[in-house]
């Protein structure tokens, strides 16, 4: 087994006019994003370190991707989320592990995933946040 630290940087864009629950004019803007770093890791044992660097609070959750889907492309519901099913963990608590209300400002947060090769996705899941950009690919080789 491998062990891979890795942190995607969670940054926030300028939100100073945007609304906190997605209003109209924010859907499409790509305010915020997720930067992972590295994109590729070997299977096992992954410890994911995500350090908020923006403004709002955020999370991260892993998704696979099936054949043929890239990131981003998930559909999102009313509520501004998109489907969290097939879930292998996720990274939102300030300054702990495992899942929470969301990994505040300035915070740390941190999870260990086993994870098979494939492709897979890391995103934000509080309402808005994908649809603004909050997600990136994450490739796990044998
Ligand atoms: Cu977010």
């Amino acid at each position: 087994m491998t062990t891979v630290d890795m942190g995607p940087g969670v940054m926030a864009g300028p939100n100073a006019r945007t609304p906190m629950s997605g209003g109209p004019g924010w859907y499409g803007m790509r305010l915020m994003r997720l930067a992972g770093h590295p994109d590729t890791v070997a299977a096992g044992v992954v410890s994911l370190r995500v350090f908020n660097t923006g403004a709002l609070t955020h999370e991260v959750v892993v998704l696979p991707l099936s054949a043929g889907q890239s990131a981003g492309e998930r559909p999102a519901g009313p509520s501004g989320r998109v489907d969290e099913a097939g879930s292998l963990g996720e990274v939102s608590r300030s300054c702990a592990a495992g899942a929470g209300d969301g990994i505040t400002s300035g915070a740390t947060g941190w999870t260990t995933v086993t994870l098979q090769p494939g492709r897979y996705e890391l995103v934000c899941n509080f309402p808005g946040h994908y649809t603004a950009g909050m997600y990136t690919e994450l490739d796990v080789t044998p």
